[in-house]
């Protein structure tokens, strides 16, 4: 079974030095796939450098005017694939965090879902270069989401992903407001809840080597008080299980 065509979204801000790396191995691993960069008027050009890259043909830039945060990248992102038509949208960072020589295992991992995401947490997934207290944050989110929400997922906050288009369309209806990585865990839980079928499988997620991380403690705070707020919310409305399909 072909799962049709595939467009890789990498978001970014502030990625010079990452960008056209990162943008070379996703070729090599994925020659079918395309890429559009949607970068965020980055101040250090990274823009210049997609442009530059868009003279291929397999890759294309959105350019938005400034700083916006990642889930708002992403849903533009999502609405430009399906503007084009892609059966399959892909979340991927610039950083080289997530290597594009495991996206075949993603996009395997479609073969039998409509959602798929690479995790850290499960067996055979792995971090390379973090430090314990980062570890515990991620695990610990998760954890939190699980207990919080009943999203039974390992790795809920990771964004590395493969979404089917009916996935992609029940997205863009719904409108995720979060960022960060609240985006991440607001995307998977509407999806799941929506009764979409979600799987996870491992990778191994590297520490980016140049650059520097957006990550920041406000990010960290938006995701805890936003899932607390949804798990008392659907408490009380009784919405815990999945929809059925
Ligand atoms: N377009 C856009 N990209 C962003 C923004 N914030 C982060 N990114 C990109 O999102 C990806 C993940 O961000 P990163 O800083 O590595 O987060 P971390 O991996 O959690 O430390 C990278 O490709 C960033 O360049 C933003 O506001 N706009
Ligand atoms: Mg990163």
């Amino acid at each position: 079974m072909s799962i049709g065509t595939v467009l890789v979204v990498i978001p970014t801000y502030n990625e010079l030095e990452n960008l056209a790396i990162i943008a070379g191995r996703l070729h090599a691993a994925v020659p079918e796939a395309h890429l559009l960069v949607v970068d965020d008027n980055s101040p250090d050009g990274t823009g210049k450098v997609a442009d530059e890259l868009a003279e291929q043909p397999w890759v294309d830039v959105l350019h938005r005017t400034g700083k916006d945060g990642l889930g708002a990248a992403y849903v533009a992102g999502f609405a430009w694939a399906r503007e084009h038509g892609y059966d399959v949208v892909v979340e991927m960072d610039a950083d080289g965090s997530h290597a594009p020589e495991q996206l075949p295992r993603l996009l395997a991992g479609l073969e039998h879902a409509d959602l798929v995401l690479g995790s850290r947490w499960v067996d055979g997934g792995e971090v390379v270069n973090w430090p314990k207290s980062r570890e515990l944050i991620s695990r610990g989110g998760s954890a939190y989401t699980r207990l919080v929400l009943g999203l039974p997922l390992r790795d809920a906050t990771g964004g590395f992903r493969a979404y089917r288009r009916p996935v992609l369309d029940e997205i863009l209806a719904q409108g995720i407001a979060s960022q960060g990585y609240c985006f991440q865990v607001d995307l998977a839980w509407q999806v799941w809840k929506a009764g979409y079928r979600v799987v996870e499988v491992p990778i191994t997620f590297v520490e980016r080597e140049r650059g520097e991380s957006k990550m920041s403690r406000a990010i960290v705070v938006e995701a805890l008080w936003r899932v607390t707020f949804w798990g008392a919310r659907s408490r009380r409305s009784r919405d815990r299980l999945p929809t059925r399909r």
